[in-house]
């Protein structure tokens, strides 16, 4: 087993869990390179796979670059300069590296920890929060943009570099996840528009920060409300992060990813 049974009951109570050192120095030493080469690969062979990316102004979400990107890899630009803000959001079923990273560190067992029956790999994103420039990502929970009936997307995300409260480390609102999920991105076509069921703010005042160490796993529960600061540090702040849904739920056709039918959604099983 690889959580304990109070960790388990932490992660219930609390909507999240932090697991210092769980990922090796040398698994993280292979993202961040894999994720530097890529970003070479985009920008010299695929320089129209690059798009601005804003985590603060959804207008980004009406660009089909984005919009078709649940399938490829592609590069994303921070609002301001030409530095990448990720890249994403297939990584974990077209690279190999990052294939299997996702697949063979863990998490397969901490999914079926905490109750993921049939997991299903459904978007993975190298965030690189440059020195600087990298933007902040507002408050949000994980469903609002990975929905299913009933909600079962969990985050698994990890520090490649040390996050402080400097340089945007991750922050949440502990027991959050235990209040009504406040809005719904949803896709039509090449559209997308945010439903909004509750306009108030979440109780931000009551939010803690994670800060957390190089090889830090936090798993976040697909309802907790999280955010992250821009970085206006000097230091990077880079982090790798993968959504697992429960397949054995129902995957809504309105979530803005969607995958085609010669491309569908693994689990944590390596390739045959
Ligand atoms: O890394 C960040 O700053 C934000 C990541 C995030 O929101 C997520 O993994 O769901």
């Amino acid at each position: 087993m690889v959580l304990t049974e109070e960790q388990v009951g932490e992660f219930i109570e609390q909507g999240f869990l932090v697991l210092p050192d769980f990922i090796s120095a040398g698994h993280l030493g292979e993202l961040r390179k894999r994720a530097a080469e890529l970003e070479t690969e985009l920008r010299t062979a695929n320089p129209d796979d690059v798009t601005v990316f804003s985590t603060t102004d959804q207008s980004h979400a009406d660009d089909s670059w984005f919009l078709e990107s649940g399938d490829k890899i592609r590069g994303f630009f921070e609002d301001s300069g030409d530095q990448l803000n990720k890249i994403g959001h297939a990584m974990h079923d077209l690279d190999p590296v990052f294939d299997r990273f996702c697949r063979e560190t863990g998490f397969a067992q901490i999914a079926h920890q905490i109750g993921i029956v049939d997991p299903a790999l459904v978007q993975s994103m190298y965030i690189f929060k440059h020195p600087g420039v990298g933007g902040e990502v507002t408050w949000h929970t994980d469903h609002t943009f990975l929905w299913t009936e009933p909600r079962s997307v969990v985050g698994f995300w990890v520090a490649v570099d040390e996050a402080t409260t400097e340089n945007g480390c991750m922050w949440a609102i502990p027991g959050g996840h235990r209040l009504p999920v406040k809005s719904r991105f949803v896709r039509n076509g090449d559209s997308t528009a945010t439903e909004v069921f509750d306009p108030d703010e979440y109780p931000i005042d009551q939010a803690i920060a994670l800060p957390a160490a190089p090889g830090t796993l936090i798993l976040l529960d697909g309802a907790l409300p999280h955010w992250s600061d821009a970085n206006r540090s000097s230091l990077p702040r880079q982090a790798f992060t993968l959504h697992v849904v429960d397949g054995a739920t129902e995957w809504s056709d309105q979530n803005w990813l969607q995958r085609s039918e010669d491309m569908p959604f693994r689990g944590f099983a390596a390739r045959s």
